[in-house]
């Protein structure tokens, strides 16, 4: 019956942009949605905040690495609350909490823990080691950063994440550890049966000082992936709270398809080796680009979720990124197609809709809804597509339902039935609308939760509430950014 849903931990090297923003709304709306079908819900979100990367950044702007965590870390805090995300916690690796219970974990696993020399090579961008195949591939750069690898030469302790590979790969075979979408699923599924090899998981001191220390060996800090994954259940206060023993597993973690492997095949071999169970799911949500390019402060492209949120409000900004970036591909931000999936859906299609039957209601029985018999929703469709992360595809159904509620108006033409003085008949069509716009707002709840509110407020409660008609009014400067 508990549900516990998490996002990644983003790094604290750069500001939050609309990757993230959109991160933390699919996040939310599975959080809103357990929580309305009346689940226990934890949802967890926070900032990654060691390593090279961090640290190097920091240095740049003459600041401590903490100092500069601190800054970052906030305005993450303030793009949740800016976006209505309703997390129950907020987990950064520098808590001392988190930093002592990742020693605990890392005693818990010594079993697979060996010491051995590292020689080969590091992106720092990536906070990642690099085979020697795939440098060689890239010519020696790494394509994302466009920065040469790193050569290491180092002692660190390794992982064996080799011998798990098997029961990872059967874990996820078998859908107890489901990963969507199944492209994502295939890739991961190919890399493990080509063979897991062990991972070096700590830094020597003297080269990355900025981490937490490997217990009992003040020569070497955690490497950050490794530490920052355990992230998924310090936040419950692994291993002793009564949190982590009753909401572990997660029942979906949210990840970007960068990091799928950090989340599918080292994640998992961590928990194995600490006896605990695997999530139950994995969704792998794609990039987002801006007017088709990598979202890059060299570019020039970035958006900030607040220019758009200031623009057309916080549902719009959820609706856009929900909706029409493919929950299962990647996806373009671009002004004109937000702009045009808030004049034609919101404004005209639901917005109109409400609007309507308020005003008829209004007009024509003084404001008084009366009695709503049930009618029947079928809400198979949209159900499913939620269980699956379909957003676009949940939103899709209820935007059918609106369609069709307009066009019920269109052809029923309650104006007519009025003056013709039809009036128990008008009295159930009305009825019927506002039975339709409560079923809707049901089904926005998790996805636009102010938008459902506005609605549930204006039509819930018998008689039709005034005081916020509108609910996506008209832009004055539609057209421009
Ligand atoms: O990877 N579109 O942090 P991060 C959509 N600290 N999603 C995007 C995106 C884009 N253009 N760019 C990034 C890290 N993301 C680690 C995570 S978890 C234990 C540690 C997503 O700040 C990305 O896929 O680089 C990831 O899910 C999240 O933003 C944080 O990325």
């Amino acid at each position: 019956m508990n549900y516990f849903v998490t996002t990644s931990i983003p790094y604290v090297n750069g500001e939050p942009h609309i990757g993230h923003a959109m991160e933390l709304v699919l996040a939310d709306v599975l959080a809103r949605a357990a929580r309305q079908q009346g689940k226990p819900v934890i949802f967890s979100t926070g900032t990654d905040e060691h390593g090279s990367k961090v640290a190097e950044k920091a240095e740049s702007l003459k600041l401590k690495p903490k100092e500069f965590a601190d800054k970052i870390s906030q305005q993450f805090r303030d793009l949740q609350k800016l976006l209505d995300i309703s997390n129950d916690r907020f987990i950064r690796t520098t808590d001392a909490g988190h930093e002592q219970r990742a020693q605990i974990i890392w005693k818990a696993i010594e079993k697979d823990v060996y010491k051995s020399k590292y020689i080969g090579l590091y992106c720092v961008g990536c906070e990642a080691y690099v085979t020697e195949a795939v440098a060689k591939e890239n010519a020696g750069v790494c394509p994302h950063h466009k920065t040469p690898y790193q050569k290491l030469e180092e002692e660190n302790y390794f992982f064996k994440l080799s011998k798990y590979g098997p029961e990872i790969q059967k874990a996820i075979d078998s859908g107890a550890f489901q990963i969507l979408p199944a492209t994502r699923k295939h890739e991961i599924l190919h890399l493990i049966k080509e063979g897991l090899e062990d991972i070096s998981i700590s830094r020597p001191k003297e080269k990355i000082s900025w981490g937490i220390a490997v217990p009992g060996d003040p020569n070497q800090v955690m490497y950050v992936w490794f530490e920052a994954l355990m992230n998924y259940i310090t936040v419950l206060g692994y291993p002793e709270h009564e949190d982590f023993k009753t909401f572990w597993p997660a029942n979906v973690q949210v990840i970007g398809k960068d990091i799928l492997r950090f989340h599918a095949a080292i994640w998992p071999g961590m928990l194995l080796a600490l006896g605990l169970p695997l999530p139950k799911a994995l969704y792998v949500h794609g990039f987002v680009n801006i007017n088709g390019e990598k979202i890059s402060k060299s570019l020039g492209n970035v958006v900030h979720p607040k220019e758009i949120v200031d623009k057309y409000g916080v549902d719009a900004f959820r609706y856009y990124f929900l909706r029409h970036i493919p929950s299962y591909g990647d996806g373009v931000f671009t002004w004109e197609l937000i702009d045009k999936a808030y004049n034609n859906e919101l404004a005209n299609e639901l917005g109109n809709a409400v609007q309507r039957t308020v005003v008829m209601i209004q007009k024509y029985q003084n404001g008084l809804i009366g009695d709503i018999p049930s009618f029947e929703h079928d809400v198979a469709q949209y159900n499913e597509a939620l269980e699956l992360c379909k957003f676009d595809r949940a939103l899709d159904e209820v935007w059918e339902k609106v369609r069709g509620l307009n066009q019920y108006i269109d052809e029923e033409k309650p104006w007519t039935l009025a003056k013709n003085k039809e009036d128990d008949h008008l009295k159930e069509v009305l009825a019927y609308q506002v039975s339709c716009l409560l079923q809707i707002a049901d089904m926005l709840t998790p996805f636009l939760p102010s938008t459902a509110e506005k609605i549930k407020n204006i039509l819930g409660t018998g008689i039709v509430q005034v005081t916020e008609t509108t609910l996506f009014p008209r832009l004055l400067d539609a057209t421009k950014a």
